[in-house]
């Protein structure tokens, strides 16, 4: 899954694609990588970013996945947890809705359920404006895992099959170091859900407390994160650098063989 954020304040590639055809175009080179899905995303989920109003989400997101779908016949995943945004993204072609909320929000498994998307369900403790603030587990790994199946068990029930979803335990997503480390080493027990696992680990701060590295040199510590992953059991890895994380992942699946 390749990143495109076209925001002016995403850590990393921030202001990069705010343009429809630069986001298209790489998109397309993303594609031309590797990548499998493209996640679009309208509105910054680092910690500490503002929330945007939905028709400045709805402007920056849609012309780019309209774009993309007519385009090129990848998998159009959208990073968002607003119904209008889901439904509307639907409607130009996007295939999945990626939500670090897991459809908690107002109306959001209505509108999975309504348009058939394919979901992904993210844990994540707190909201990005304060999600790193005061951040306690007893027992990190089962809370996540019970928490990500109570989310699929209302996903059931609002009618949205589990074959459309996976899960994700939220990596940095009201997470500290230890707990991202410790949730990476028994990733094996979300398999337990019987879902496909997603993570995002490309470039996240982990990296700056393990290798002490700002955002734009953390490629070599993202491939081993995403190696790491894949042999311990997750099958979808959302990164920024695509090429190299394929390689990382043909190497891990043939370990794996
Ligand atoms: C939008 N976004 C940023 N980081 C992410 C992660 O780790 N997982 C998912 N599903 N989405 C993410």
């Amino acid at each position: 899954m390749g990143v495109l954020n076209v925001t002016p304040d995403s850590f990393s590639d921030g202001g990069l694609y705010l343009d429809p055809q630069r986001a298209l175009e790489r998109a397309q080179a993303m594609v031309g990588e590797g990548a499998a899905i493209i996640d679009v995303g309208g509105e910054s989920t680092r910690p500490g970013a503002a929330p945007v109003a939905v028709e400045e989400e709805l402007r920056r997101v849609l012309p780019v996945v309209r774009a993309l779908a007519r385009a090129s016949p990848i998998v159009v995943s959208v990073d968002t947890s607003r119904p209008e945004v889901i439904e509307r993204a639907v409607g130009e072609g996007a295939a999945m809705i990626n939500d670090v909320r897991a459809l908690q929000g107002r109306g959001a498994l209505a509108a999975v359920a309504r348009t058939g998307a394919a979901a992904c369900l993210m844990h994540m403790r707190g909201q990005p404006e304060n999600m790193q603030l005061a951040v306690r587990y007893e027992e990190v790994v089962s809370e996540v895992r019970g928490f990500l199946a109570a989310r699929l068990a209302a996903c059931q029930e609002a009618g949205i099959e589990a074959m459309r979803l996976c899960v994700d335990p939220g990596f940095g997503f009201g997470k500290l170091a230890q707990h991202n480390l410790e949730l990476l080493r028994n990733l094996g027990e979300l398999l337990e859900l019987d879902r496909p696992v997603l993570v995002g680990l490309s470039r996240k701060s982990l990296l700056k407390t393990l290798t002490g590295r700002d955002s734009g040199e953390r490629l070599a510590g993202s491939i081993a994160l995403a190696t790491a992953a894949a042999l311990n059991g997750a099958t979808i890895i959302r990164a920024h650098d695509v090429a190299a994380t394929v390689d990382a992942l043909r190497v891990a699946a043939a370990l794996k063989r």
